[in-house]
Parts: C-alpha cells; sequence; structure tokens
C-alpha cells in the first residue's frame, strides 16, 4: 500500500491513523507542495482533485480521507471499524459527512487561515466551527465514542481537526466532552500523533 500524504494534513491524518490502528504495512509518499506536485499530471491522474490524501492499495486508487477509511473499514470487517447494525453503520456515516462538511468549512478553515495564510470568511467559519462544537460536546455527553460502545471510523474522521482547532486560535478547553474524548482516543493502543497535536493524555 502507499499513502499519498501531506505531512500537515489533518486529513492525511486520519489515514495514518486508521493504518496505525490496524497494523498495516504501507509506504508514505510525501507530496512536494514546493513544486505544486500534487497538480502535476502524473498525480492528477490519481487525484483529479489535486488533493491528498490518496491510498494505492495494489493498483486500486482511492482518494478523499472518508473514502479510505470506509474502503479500509470494510475490507478489514472482521477489525471491528465497520459496524454490522444498519443503523449504527449510518449514525458512523453521518459523522463522516460532518467531517466533510461541518469540520472541514469549521475548524479545518481557521486553522489553513492562520497556519498556512488561507483567505476565509471569519464570520461564516466561526459561526460554523462554535456551532459544530457545541452539537458534538453534547452529542457526547454520557458517551464515550461518537457512536456505540466501540471506537469506530466517526472518531477516527472526526479527531484531527479538533485536536488540530487549538492552531486556529479555537479553544476547545471549554468543551468537557470532547476534550474527555480526545483524550480517551488518545489513549488508544497504536495511536500515532502529527505534528501540532499537543495530547492531552
Ligand atoms: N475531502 C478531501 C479533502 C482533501 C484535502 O483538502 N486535502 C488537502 C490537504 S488537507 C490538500 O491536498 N491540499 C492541497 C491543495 O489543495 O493544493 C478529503 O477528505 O480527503
Amino acid at each position: 500500500m502507499i499513502l499519498y500524504n501531506i505531512a500537515l494534513s489533518g486529513n492525511c491524518h486520519k489515514v495514518r491513523l486508521m493504518l496505525a490502528f490496524l497494523g498495516l504495512d504501507y509506504q508514505l509518499y510525501d507530496l512536494d507542495l514546493g513544486s505544486s506536485e500534487q497538480l502535476s499530471d502524473d498525480y492528477l491522474k490519481l487525484n483529479t482533485f489535486g488533493q491528498a490524501p490518496v491510498l494505492d492499495d495494489d493498483g486500486i486508487i482511492i482518494r478523499d480521507s472518508q473514502a479510505i477509511l470506509v474502503y479500509l473499514a470494510k475490507k478489514y470487517a472482521d477489525r471491528g471499524f465497520w459496524p454490522d447494525d444498519p443503523a449504527d453503520l449510518a449514525q458512523v456515516i453521518s459523522w463522516l459527512s460532518t467531517a466533510a462538511n461541518e469540520i472541514q468549512n469549521g475548524p479545518t478553515r481557521i486553522r489553513a487561515h492562520y497556519k498556512f495564510g488561507r483567505a476565509i470568511d471569519f464570520k461564516q467559519v466561526t459561526e460554523t466551527t462554535d456551532k459544530v462544537l457545541k452539537i458534538i460536546d453534547m452529542h457526547l455527553t454520557g458517551k464515550v465514542w461518537l457512536v456505540g460502545d466501540q471506537m469506530s471510523i466517526a472518531d477516527i474522521a472526526m479527531y484531527p481537526y479538533l485536536a488540530l482547532a487549538h492552531e486556529g486560535h479555537v479553544d476547545i478547553t471549554p468543551y468537557l466532552n470532547i476534550t474527555a474524548w480526545l483524550t480517551r482516543f488518545e489513549s488508544l493502543p497504536n495511536y500515532v500523533s502529527m505534528p501540532g497535536i499537543t495530547q492531552t493524555s
């Protein structure tokens, strides 16, 4: 397996986490953003969006962090990352959608602004961030994981940009259920960190 990767990308971190939890061997290919390698003809053949992550599993090419999590969870379904129950599965997918929408358009964008100088609609991004943090914190009341009683790809998809929120000057310390969940996640066997994540555990 080859993971086309950007070291500072939370989306790529989701895949690095999943591969670590599954204990799979893989080759990391770090894209050279300095030369815009993500927009090169060769790379655009792998992902026409010109983005990372992309997973090459022996010629099966998958783009998008959420899709890669689904692929690996289903491929290694015996490892418990793919719920059998249809309602639980739908819940997992609903959090993958939240990761791709509200998290991407909230905490991810604010971080991209402060860390990489990206232009953002500050009011909109801040409102999206505040709203999604409140919803997640409320959802986690009395819960250990986002869905059911087992860690799932929902937790993996939601984790990196919440753990990196401080890089966007977002203070998540008042969200006690989220911070407790982050600590729990970081205590999992085979957990791997990334630059910028300040582990709470
Ligand atoms: N929906 C995609 C988003 C991927 C994405 O935004 N990747 C960023 C890094 S986090 C990227 O490749 N940026 C390089 C660029 O846009 O030039 C996913 O979840 O994988």
